[in-house]
């Protein structure tokens, strides 16, 4: 007989069924690359407070540690553009002109948001593990022009736990394309954060409307004491 487990979430207790397994239930860490949270990168460039996108790594480290034990399923995003720039919109590019930060222009970091160059890796501090997939993507969903989506059905994914960077950028279009797909989605609040922390708290207030309207959101060490019982 399959025992539930849910954990502590709001606006419900997560996942919705109680079918919480390691088997069944994807990490994603998303774009946490030094263009998004490291000194000269793209967001540094921009003059957004790095600070602000760095406070994730520590929660991240711990939680990683915890999921990799246990055997769930570990993914991670990097956002970037082709080198020759085929494909970065030419509205994308003309809108990160204006802020100062060009896309595919060189800056401290190599040029800016280009696949193989420093400031596109993905941070030292949450380096993937050999066997765990990264998926390159060139837009701010996971799912838009990549492989993800037969990843996770492969690996027989439902459940998705959401975290990186940005709140209300890449990981809530994330979150919004795998609830369309069907994905019973978990966003962890501690695990993400945005250039603008009133918008990290209204990404995660949209969550709540309509009884769960692109799932839940909670804490991580909810997730882990639920993990430990
Ligand atoms: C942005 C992202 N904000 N990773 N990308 O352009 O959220």
């Amino acid at each position: 007989m399959s025992q539930t487990r849910h954990m502590e979430s709001t606006p419900y207790p997560w996942p919705w069924n109680g079918d919480l397994r390691p088997d069944n239930t994807a990490l994603i860490v998303i774009d946490m690359q030094t263009d998004f949270c490291g000194a000269g990168g793209y967001v540094d460039s921009m003059g957004y407070d790095i600070t602000l996108t760095r406070a994730p790594i520590a929660p991240l480290q711990t939680l990683l540690a915890a999921l990799r034990r246990q055997g769930f399923m570990i993914i991670h995003t990097r956002e970037g553009h082709r080198p020759d720039l085929s494909d970065l919109p030419a509205n994308k590019r003309w809108r990160s002109q204006q802020i100062g930060a060009g896309i595919g222009d060189p800056g401290p970091c190599g040029r800016v948001l280009v696949r193989g160059e420093p400031g596109w890796e993905i941070i030292p501090e949450l380096a993937p593990l050999p066997g765990e997939p990264v998926i390159d993507k060139p837009g701010k969903g996971s799912f838009c022009a990549t492989d993800l989506e037969l990843i996770l059905h492969s690996r027989h994914i439902q459940n998705l736990i959401l975290t990186g960077i940005t709140t209300d950028v890449c990981v809530h279009t994330t979150m919004r394309e795998a609830n369309d797909r069907g994905f019973e989605c978990l966003l962890l609040e501690d695990c993400c954060a945005a250039t603008d922390p009133a918008n990290h708290q209204a990404a995660v207030n949209m969550v709540h409307m309509q009884g769960g309207v692109f799932g839940a959101t909670a804490l991580s060490p909810a997730l882990l004491s639920a993990l430990e019982n």
